[in-house]
């Protein structure tokens, strides 16, 4: 059973604890002050019924805990993992160093609008990608990890076509209104 239903409020500290989800998808936030950006996600695998987890975690202020869940993400049934940061935005970086998980990166704006944490995570060296979104992009950063799961997910695939679906409607609509 999927017992993801995401309330912000239950989640403002560590939950490395919640191996009883089965979490597929992990979010690792820099700072729990990410959290409003990143509620954007954790909101779309509630809708996708995608189990995951999310928990703060810093490359700079806990880095022995970030190396522990970096390397063991996967045996854990991780799939994919997304890590947010601002600022020094080292942590997406540092995770993808230390796993073969595909790990999306999403700069917040924390300062600078959020430029310095975008080319932080952008910019990684050849050999260690981090698969980037746009700044405060938690929504595209959770649509592209579960698009990557649903590689071998046929019945998640059609949930994201219909999902698809509605945005395409939600335009026409649109257009439809302006021209009236
Ligand atoms: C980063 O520094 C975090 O990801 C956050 O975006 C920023 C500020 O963190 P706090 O000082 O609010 O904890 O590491």
């Amino acid at each position: 059973p999927i017992s993801t239903t995401f309330s912000p409020a239950k989640h403002t500290k560590p939950l490395l604890d919640s191996k009883q989800m089965n979490p597929i998808i992990s979010i690792i936030m820099g700072s729990t002050s990410d959290l409003p950006v990143m509620e954007k996600a954790a909101l779309f695998f509630d809708e996708m019924e995608i189990p995951f987890e999310i928990n703060a975690l810093s490359a700079h202020r806990t880095p022995e805990a970030v190396e522990q869940f970096a390397k063991n993400a996967r045996q854990r049934g991780i799939k994919v993992i997304i890590a947010a940061a601002g600022m020094a935005a080292h942590l997406p970086g540092v995770i993808a160093s230390m796993t073969t998980l595909p790990v999306i990166g999403v700069p917040i704006n924390a300062s600078l609008d959020g430029m310095d944490a975008l080319l932080a995570i952008v910019q990684m060296p050849p050999g260690i990608p981090v698969a980037t979104v746009g700044i405060n992009g938690s929504l595209n950063a959770a649509i592209l990890a579960v698009q990557m799961i649903a590689t071998g997910d046929e019945s998640l695939q059609q949930k994201l076509a219909v999902y698809k679906d509605e945005l395409k409607v939600k335009i026409t609509q649109a257009n439809e209104e302006l021209a009236n």
